[in-house]
């Protein structure tokens, strides 16, 4: 049954799956242990002269920021990466999405300081009986060619292989379980008990959407979310500065050692795994990972060149909401929007895309346990 719910949902999950791994073909396909020796603790940029100064808004709304919750100024910044490789490795690759650096202002905003938590959005299916996608029967009209004994509830997990793999096919070591859904992020058997602290995961956009307008609340758009994790530092590679592991130490969670094997991530940035929020430093703005741990949401449909036709308008976009409509030629009927963070799958080999300014993309119906979000709030 796993098997055959898996490839019925696969290319409904696929553009999840290739958010951290489909590049991976370019790297491993053979001399793994080479290319790894390759690698490098700060990749390779273009010109640094592309990032002008992050000028700050001055002004600060009075009384108390609402609760956890941190004031982000706004203001205008240079947005967009000139990281030249998809890993620290030498990896050309989709990191060009978040190519040209162009000129953005955004107005300033209340952000969450974690990523929205299991505990909190237990609160919000309480007060409302909401039902997560992953928890709706797939139906026949979404899924025409699909048998019925397929449509069962369900979401996408990480499944480390037995054995070492060839890494030119993720499908290898993703699965849609049945039963797998925000209150079981391992599958039926597993549970969110003594999980109050991390982050919700097995979320949709529109799950996403419906717990922010609950709270009061709205997604970020993918200019606010950026504009908030630099921390009012401009062009720099990653939310702490322009290096991996300063003085040695991993500043988020993300994945060492060998992918994806069982017992593989050894946890040298002290989780194996998913962790709970807030056990890095957070950035200059207090917000705690930005990179890594659950990859988030924004509100911006995913263009592929929708940092260029921003760039070639010559002006400073103003609070940008992102393309009128989806557009990656590259996969035209799996609608998406922008992703940002990383997750604790990343690794410091490929997916780099905890770098601050790069860019992520996730189907809007398909979820997966390296999937959350965090939101925000205007005055
Ligand atoms: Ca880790
Ligand atoms: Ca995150």
């Amino acid at each position: 049954m796993k098997n055959k719910t898996f490839w019925i949902f696969a290319l409904l999950t696929l553009s999840i799956i290739s958010i951290a791994y489909s590049y991976t073909r370019f790297r491993f396909t053979n001399k793994e242990q080479k290319t790894i020796a390759e690698c490098h603790d700060v990749p390779k940029t273009g010109e640094a002269s592309a990032f002008l100064p992050t000028v700050e808004n001055k002004k600060k709304p009075a009384g108390k920021a609402p609760k956890d919750m941190v004031w982000i100024p706004g203001g205008e910044f240079s947005m967009g990466s000139n990281v030249e490789d998809e890993s620290l490795c030498s990896l050309s690759g989709v990191t060009k999405d978040a190519a040209p650096i162009h000129r953005v202002y955004v107005d300033g905003y209340y952000m969450d300081k974690t990523e929205v938590t299991n505990e909190e959005f237990e609160k919000f299916v309480k007060a409302t009986g909401y039902i997560t996608v992953a928890e709706q029967k797939p139906t026949k009209e979404e899924f025409p060619t699909a048998a019925e004994e397929d449509l069962i509830t369900g979401s996408v997990i990480f499944t480390p292989t037995p054995t070492a793999v060839n890494l030119n096919n993720f499908l290898q070591w993703w699965s849609y379980v049945g039963g797998a859904d925000w209150k079981h992020p391992l599958g039926p058997q597993s549970s969110i008990k003594g999980k109050e602290k991390y982050p919700v995961v097995h979320i949709t956009y529109e799950d996403a959407e419906a717990y922010a307008k609950w709270a009061g609340k709205r997604l970020p758009t993918e200019a606010e979310w950026e504009f908030a994790a630099r921390g009012g530092k401009t062009g720099e590679i990653y939310a702490w500065g322009n290096v991996l592991k300063p003085n040695g130490k991993f500043q988020a969670n993300i994945y060492q050692g060998h992918f994806p094997i069982k017992d593989g991530d050894t946890g040298e940035d002290g989780y194996k795994g998913i962790a709970p929020v807030a056990q890095y430093s957070p950035n200059a703005y207090g917000l705690y990972d930005v990179a890594g741990n659950v990859w988030e949401w924004t509100s911006d449909w995913y263009s592929v060149d929708y940092y260029k036709s921003l760039k070639e308008s010559g002006n400073v976009a103003k609070n940008p909401q992102g393309p009128n409509a989806y557009n990656d030629p590259k996969d035209p009927t799996q609608i998406k929007r922008v992703h940002r963070g990383g997750s604790f799958l990343c690794t410091d080999q490929y997916c780099t895309r905890y770098m601050v300014g790069t860019r992520g993309k996730g189907e809007i119906r398909s979820a997966a346990n390296h999937l959350g979000f965090r939101c925000v709030k205007s005055i």
